[in-house]
């Protein structure tokens, strides 16, 4: 079984990651995990913070001469803010630790800000935004990237793009070509194919900095090289469709997720969204007429280019705050406000990629199993072989 913890406050010492149940033999380059970094960081909206942070991942087990040993794989990236807040978090109390503690008083409407300061008992917020911050996700993205160079192992790789930010919207059909050329780019601006589509969203980001408001946005990701028959219809929780949707709506601030064309196909009747099976005898393999099943049929892959979008609200702390409640005297207030982005849909799409990396490259694993690679290598070509023949 694949596995992986995060730990690690926004302004603490640093984030921490382990992920257990990879392969030992599986090639690992530290360059690569710093680039799914540098590329979480980008886009026009994000906040002061990543002026401060150049994350970059130290690995300090589980790798040795750039290969997977089959032990834990964890890491730690070091927070450039944390000597800005060692008085604010230290570890072990201070004499006049009190007045330090940048108190959240206020919370933020749409933030866990209230709910996790009344579930943990405590007197303020912040050690809950400390925690339910985005930054989080930092952690999470060094381990889909090797979740997703283990799956490049086996052909497959996993991108995103946006398709929405605010109101404005890409109205086109996106290549595989098209969304590889943006992940190689090195200047993000909202993270669209079509440069028409981007002036547009950049224009509600604008208009939001303007206002000092914020705006959300959906990001799509896409897997391709899948092969037919991960996940299982056997039962509710080995259906990989379920799976991708916790993967994608535990990232902060998504609050939906689509699978394939699922918003068109409530609309529309049967005849128009099931996607028609054909057979190339020269190939001979099924192929389909379409894929608005977002290739998952059953909560099986199909074979088919896999879709997974993540609805994005807007960030909760606003510049112009909305009314909340001080939790102290209990009197009307405004929210508290604290640096933040204003816009975060293309990082959201990277955080995405990597949610969706690892719940495939657990599903590879819970198939064709393997301590060391070549043996997962082995079981999937059988597999694959049985596949041609079948
Ligand atoms: C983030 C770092 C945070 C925020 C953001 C995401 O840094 P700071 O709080 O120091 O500005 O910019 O977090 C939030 C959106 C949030 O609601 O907490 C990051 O690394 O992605």
């Amino acid at each position: 079984m694949l596995r992986f913890e995060t730990a690690g406050e926004s302004h603490g010492e640093c984030l921490v990651a382990t992920l257990t149940g990879l392969p030992a033999g599986v090639p690992v380059s530290v360059a690569g995990i710093n680039r799914e970094l540098w590329r979480r960081q980008q886009g026009f909206g994000r906040g002061g913070r990543m002026k401060i942070e150049t994350d970059t991942a130290e690995i300090v087990s589980g790798v040795r001469h750039s290969q997977t040993i089959g032990s834990p794989v964890a890491m730690i990236i070091r927070n450039r803010d944390w000597k800005n807040w060692t008085e604010v978090l230290p570890v072990e109390s201070a004499p006049d630790s009190e007045e330090k503690k940048k108190k959240l008083t206020r919370p933020r409407p749409g933030h866990a800000d209230l709910a996790g300061a009344v579930k943990y008992g405590l007197p303020e917020a912040r050690y809950v935004l400390e925690r339910a911050s985005a930054r989080e996700t930092t952690s999470r993205v060094a381990v889909g990237a090797l979740a997703k160079q283990f799956l490049a192992e086996f052909g497959i790789t996993v991108l995103s793009h946006v398709v929405q930010v605010g109101t404005a919207r890409l109205e086109r059909a996106v290549t595989w070509d098209e969304i590889v050329a943006l992940s190689l780019k090195d200047e993000v601006l909202l993270g669209c194919v079509d440069p028409e589509s981007e002036a547009r969203m950049k224009q509600v980001v604008d208009e939001a900095y303007r206002t000092g408001d914020t705006v959300g946005g959906i990001f799509e990701v896409r897997a391709q090289g899948l092969p037919i028959g991960l996940g299982s219809h056997i039962a509710w929780d080995t259906r990989l469709d379920g799976r991708l949707a916790q993967a994608i709506l535990s990232i902060q601030a998504v609050k939906g997720v689509e699978i394939g064309a699922a918003d068109e196909a409530a609309h529309e009747f049967g005849s128009k969204v099931q996607d028609t099976i054909h057979y190339d005898q020269a190939d001979r393999r099924f192929t389909r007429g379409a894929n608005k099943a977002g290739g998952l049929e059953g909560g099986i892959t199909n074979g088919e280019e896999l879709i997974v979008r993540g609805l994005l609200k807007p960030i909760s702390t606003l510049r112009r705050p909305l009314m909340s409640v001080d939790i102290e005297t209990k009197q009307a207030s405004e929210a508290a406000y604290e640096r933040s982005d204003v816009c975060v849909a293309p990082a959201a799409g990277v955080i995405g990629e990597a949610m969706v990396a690892i719940v495939l490259a657990g599903a590879m694993l819970e198939k064709f199993g393997g301590d060391s690679l070549k043996e997962s290598r082995r079981n999937y070509d059988g597999y694959i072989q049985q596949v041609r023949e079948f």
